[in-house]
């Protein structure tokens, strides 16, 4: 097994990345900026290194200081959590050659799949179906966008190759508007991502959004663990999470669950990752593939108790995957909500120290969360403060001990949207199950009036 990991993040996920390194037996290494130093995984870790200021720019996404810390502490590995360095294939590559283990993909794979059109391309050629749209990118010649929209059919999207998570797309509902907004999302996409490469989808009015686990070694082993639905979102931030996806026929989860791990197969996939597809009248269309771990991954481990983190410091050790497929099996419900520190008239983040915490507790229930009483959160970061994870036999028992713990937690002090998930717990079409990706914002402009 690995001797000594660096910690490359924050926050919860820090905190769960050292609890399973933890129960391996592998020392650890918590890197953090001056404006961290009192979060609870630092305190536990064997070591702490302070790489910088609290902007994350100056801190958690300084490469050099990062390997640096690796090279101080004798690391043998990072493992880079989400969001920062995670999907930085620039730094797995310098991480590589400075002689560490990089706990993810080969920097190729992340390369691959950072450019949305090469995803897709790679993905339809591995048997994974996709959305219907340009296969590539979209031509120069004006009539000839315009001959492929048409055939498409509209409305369709525009989206950057170097976009992705909902950055850089945009919706046109018909010849008039195609060219101009080509031209805008290519200048918009050329600034923000330093790549005007755009490529050109059927736009999917309604669909759900459900994505697949998968667990790969690198070894020739790849496997599915189910998928989750993440379609309660605003602004394309996810807000809850629920593994099995409500109505999902389970045949249909075998089907495009072995093609995910035939992928994988096919591509040489080394590592945790998750196939994003849009789900709409019992079709899936494949969109993205994220190449680390997910914050919602803790709703695949309870209906499946395979333990993500751990399995992905095995991977990286270079042990080969210790589940075949036959031996996962879905039982249960599972159901997490996000709590955030923020306003809830208006989601701008709520900062602050926390006065008093008491987390919810009882059967089925899992926090995954840094907090404590007297804990100051920082300005500088996401907002995401912590998970709730709610377990039952089915989903309404799921639902039930989610709305328990949300009438139990106490978080005094900031700000969160605890409110929020019980308001939306007791919603009628939540409740029902299957909403699609325009639910919350529908029922949030509803409330407004
Ligand atoms: C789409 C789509 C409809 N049709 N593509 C947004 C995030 C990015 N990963 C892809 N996104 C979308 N792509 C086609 N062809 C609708 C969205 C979308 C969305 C997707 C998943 C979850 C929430 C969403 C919210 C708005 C739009």
């Amino acid at each position: 097994m690995l001797d000594k990991v660096v910690i490359a993040n924050r926050g919860e996920i820090a905190l769960r990345i050292w609890r399973a390194c933890k129960e391996l037996g592998i020392k650890t290494v918590a890197v953090h900026s001056t404006a961290d130093r009192d979060l609870k995984h630092v305190r536990l870790a064997d070591e702490s290194v302070c790489i910088g200021p609290p902007a994350a720019a100056k801190s958690y996404l300084n490469i050099p200081a990062v390997i640096s810390a690796a090279e101080v502490t004798d690391a043998v590995a990072i493992h880079p959590g989400y969001g920062f360095l995670s999907e930085n294939a620039d730094f797995a590559e310098a991480v590589d050659r400075s002689g560490f283990i990089f706990i993810g993909p080969r920097p190729e794979t992340i390369r691959l799949m950072g450019d949305k059109i090469s995803a897709k391309a790679a993905m339809k050629k591995a048997g994974i179906p996709c959305v219907p749209g340009s296969d590539g990118p979209t031509p120069d010649n004006p009539d000839e966008i315009m001959a492929m929209a048409k055939d498409i059919g509209y409305p369709v999207i525009i989206k950057a190759a170097g976009g992705g998570g909902g950055r850089g797309m945009r919706v046109v509902h018909g010849e008039a508007t195609l060219l101009e907004a080509l031209s805008l999302t290519k200048s918009e996409a050329a600034s923000a991502f330093g790549n005007d490469t755009v490529y050109m989808e059927k736009f999917l009015e309604n669909p759900r959004h459900i994505e697949f686990q998968v667990l790969a070694d690198g070894q020739g082993n790849a496997i599915h663990l189910g998928e989750r639905d993440c379609s309660v979102q605003r602004r394309h931030q996810k807000v809850i999470e629920e593994a099995p996806a409500p109505g999902l026929p389970e045949k249909l989860r075998n089907k495009i669950g072995e093609r995910c791990a035939e992928a994988c197969r096919k591509i040489g996939y080394r590592g945790a990752g998750t196939f994003e597809f849009l789900y709409e009248n019992e079709e899936f269309y494949f969109i993205e593939m994220n190449t680390r771990l997910q914050v919602e991954h803790p709703v695949t481990e309870m209906i499946t108790g395979v333990d993500i983190v751990k399995e992905q410091l095995r991977i990286a050790a270079g042990e080969p995957l210790s589940y075949k497929q036959k031996d996962i099996h879905f039982r249960g419900h599972a159901i997490e909500c996000r709590i955030n520190a923020e306003d809830p008239k208006n989601f701008t983040p709520s900062p602050g120290t926390i006065s008093l915490y008491h987390p919810p507790g009882g059967p089925g229930i899992r926090v995954d969360s840094h907090l404590y009483s007297g804990y100051t959160v920082p300005p500088h970061y996401d907002s995401m403060i912590g998970k709730i994870i709610a377990y039952g036999d089915d989903r309404e028992k799921a639902l039930a001990r989610m709305r328990t713990a949300l009438t139990e937690m106490v978080v005094e002090g900031i700000k969160t949207n605890i409110l929020l998930h019980r308001d939306i717990l007791n919603d009628g079409a939540f409740q029902a199950g299957g909403t699609n990706i325009h639910f919350l914002e529908k029922k949030l402009k509803f409330a407004a009036k």
